[in-house]
This record gives C-alpha cells, sequence and structure tokens, in this order.
C-alpha cells in the first residue's frame, strides 16, 4: 500500500461512502481501538511491568484471573465509560452487565469484550488477544437490562479483536469485509495493512485440542479421523495441525491462510454446551469469518442465528474454510 491509511481514516470513510457506520459507532470504535492499544502496551511489559501472573481471583464462571485479564478489563471500561455512545457493556470477566454510569451520557449501542482471550498463554509470551462485539440497544428500552443484550449474533453491527503478537494487529468488520490494521508503534496508531480478506474455502490445516479427543463426540472423531489418515485415506490429501490455545491467533492465521478450527461439544458437558462463550467469542469471531467468505456453525446450526438464553452461555465452534465447516457440520447432520 503506497499510501498509509490510518483505522480514523478507514473509519471516516466507511461512514461517508455508504453512511452505514453511524459517526457515533465510528467513534466508539476509535475508543475500542485506544483500549487495545493501551492493552498492548500492558501486554508488552510483561514482567517488567509487575504484570504477569495471578490475581487471586475467579471469574463469574470459576476460571482464575490472571492480573492482565483483570488490568485489560479495566482499561475497557475506563475507556468506553465516558465517551457517550454506549449504554452499557458485558465482559467476560465480570459477573452481570456494567451500566454506563450516570454522570455520563447515555448512547444507543451496548459492547461486549473477552478482555484478554487466551489467558493460558499470557505467563509463556505467547500470543494473546482481545474480542469484542457491538450491539445496538433494542428500541424503547429506557434502563437497559441483561435481557437487551441477548440478541444473536446476526444483530451485530461491528464486531472484531486485537491480536498481540509478534505485531499488534485490530481486525474489524461492520458489515463490508474485514480489514486488518497493523499498529504502527512510532506513530502510535493503527494502519490499515490488508483489506477484503477472504479465506480460501479449501484447506489442509485443522485446530482442535487432539487432548479431548476421548470425550469428543462421532462426528468430530469422525472428520479428525479421516483428515490423520492422510493421502492413503478417504480425503486424499495430507492435513497439518496447528493449536495455539488463543481463539485470536488460531483465528487470525485462519483469517491469513485458511483452516478449520473447532472446540466442539464434547461428553463432558452434560447441557451439550462448549468451552467457548457464545457473545464474547463466538459471536464476533463467526461474523468476521463469514464476512472473509468463511463458514461458522456450531455443528448444527448457523452460530450467527443462535438465540442466547443467557450472558455467559456456552457453544460449541467450528469455523473457517467454508467446505471443511459445511463437511464437518453434514457429519453431524446425518442420521444416526
Ligand atoms: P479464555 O477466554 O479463558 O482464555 O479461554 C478461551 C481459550 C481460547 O482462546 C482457546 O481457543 C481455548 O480457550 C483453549 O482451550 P484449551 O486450553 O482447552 O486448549
Ligand atoms: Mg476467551
Amino acid at each position: 500500500m503506497s499510501q498509509k491509511i490510518s483505522l480514523t481514516r478507514y473509519l471516516v470513510e466507511q461512514q461517508r461512502q455508504d453512511g452505514h457506520i453511524p459517526p457515533e459507532l465510528r467513534l466508539l470504535l476509535e475508543i475500542v481501538a485506544r483500549a487495545c492499544k493501551s492493552i498492548s502496551q500492558a501486554v508488552n511489559k510483561g514482567a517488567l511491568g509487575g504484570v504477569l501472573g495471578t490475581a487471586g481471583s475467579e471469574n463469574v464462571q470459576g476460571e482464575v484471573q490472571k492480573k492482565l485479564d483483570i488490568i485489560a478489563n479495566e482499561v475497557l471500561i475506563e475507556a468506553n465509560e465516558w465517551g457517550g455512545h454506549l449504554a452499557a457493556m458485558a465482559s467476560e470477566e465480570m459477573d452481570s452487565i456494567y451500566l454506563v454510569p450516570n454522570r455520563y451520557p447515555q448512547g444507543e449501542y451496548l459492547l461486549l469484550f473477552d478482555p484478554l482471550d487466551g489467558s493460558s498463554n499470557i505467563d509463556v509470551n505467547v500470543s494473546i488477544g482481545t474480542i469484542f462485539s457491538v450491539l445496538k440497544k433494542p428500541e424503547g428500552s429506557a434502563a437497559v437490562e441483561e435481557k437487551d443484550f441477548l440478541q444473536a449474533g446476526n444483530k451485530q453491527v461491528a464486531a472484531g479483536y486485537c491480536v498481540y503478537g509478534p505485531q499488534t494487529t485490530l481486525v474489524l468488520t461492520v458489515g463490508d469485509g474485514v480489514a486488518m490494521f497493523t499498529l504502527d508503534r512510532e506513530q502510535g496508531s493503527f494502519v490499515l495493512t490488508e483489506e477484503n480478506v477472504q479465506i480460501p474455502a479449501d484447506t489442509k490445516e485443522f485446530a482442535i485440542n487432539m487432548s479431548n479427543m476421548r470425550h469428543w463426540d462421532e462426528p468430530v472423531k469422525r472428520y479428525i479421523d479421516e483428515c490423520l489418515q492422510g493421502k492413503e485415506g478417504p480425503r486424499g490429501k495430507d492435513f497439518n495441525m496447528r493449536w495455539i490455545a488463543s481463539m485470536v491467533a488460531d483465528v487470525h492465521r485462519i483469517l491469513t491462510r485458511g483452516g478449520v478450527f473447532m472446540y466442539p461439544w464434547d461428553k463432558r458437558e452434560p447441557q451439550k454446551a462448549g468451552k467457548l462463550r457464545l457473545m464474547y467469542e463466538a459471536n464476533p469471531m463467526s461474523w468476521l469469518i463469514e464476512q472473509a467468505g468463511g463458514a461458522a456453525t456450531n455443528g448444527r446450526q448457523r452460530i450467527l442465528d443462535l438465540q442466547p438464553g443467557k450472558l455467559h452461555e456456552r457453544v460449541s465452534v467450528v469455523l473457517g474454510s467454508k467446505n471443511e465447516v459445511e463437511r464437518i457440520t453434514a457429519y453431524h447432520l446425518e442420521p444416526k
């Protein structure tokens, strides 16, 4: 790209071109990006900033919180609460929704986030990230309640993530394709480095935590088993495996070169859920993947069409290259 296009300029142009980003949404996204810059700085300091290790607390799902989980959550709240574009926020790290305090103007949007995804990678210096999703407050609802957040993923008006890896990259969709912005640390701004991201429909790479194999459902076992048989098996090609244990990093790889990612329901889960959270992880990632020509299902249905029943709901996730996702979904839908 000869001329550098900043995130600000990209958003202003999106707003001007077809007017599908209202100015309030543009400003909200700029604030989210600014918060990601601060989180990136804290992540980069690591042990020098005293930010590694556990915080000695648990979140609502009983998971041990890392210091950086809490710092990232606070950065996002403090950056966003005064802007005037939000009515409330919800986070994987908070039990219930966070209403914008009365001392600030109230806006029309709801922001959901996983402040620091891939917590198990924080202390080992492996890529982690922030995932976010923006919804509109339902018409006519005065004081926001938890039920106002329970909207299907197809209602999102913006979604994205920021991956803190060798580079800090913000990946965004507002429903007009997927764009990637790399943080220029000298300038302190996100610069457009990839537009109209497209995922190849076919792939030879899968991502799954293989240590759970004995707990998988039959269709998942069948799919992975066929991949493992390589050229000699029914797929007629060799597959490669990658598992970073940070969804942001795995999804970033898939948006960059294709592949399929699965965190399926397994037999230890009595209520047919999964590990990943629908509203903070699966919905924003599924929309990005679809916007890049890929697909995302829970094994049976399109993730973006699922009606959430509660804020911290978990879901089975299969996403990435379209033909592989369709194959895995077809295996689930075959009569037993
Ligand atoms: P987290 O939000 O608590 O970090 O958990 C979500 C992460 C995903 O990023 C990743 O895909 C998965 O958990 C890894 O799980 P596992 O450790 O079971 O491989
Ligand atoms: Mg997470």
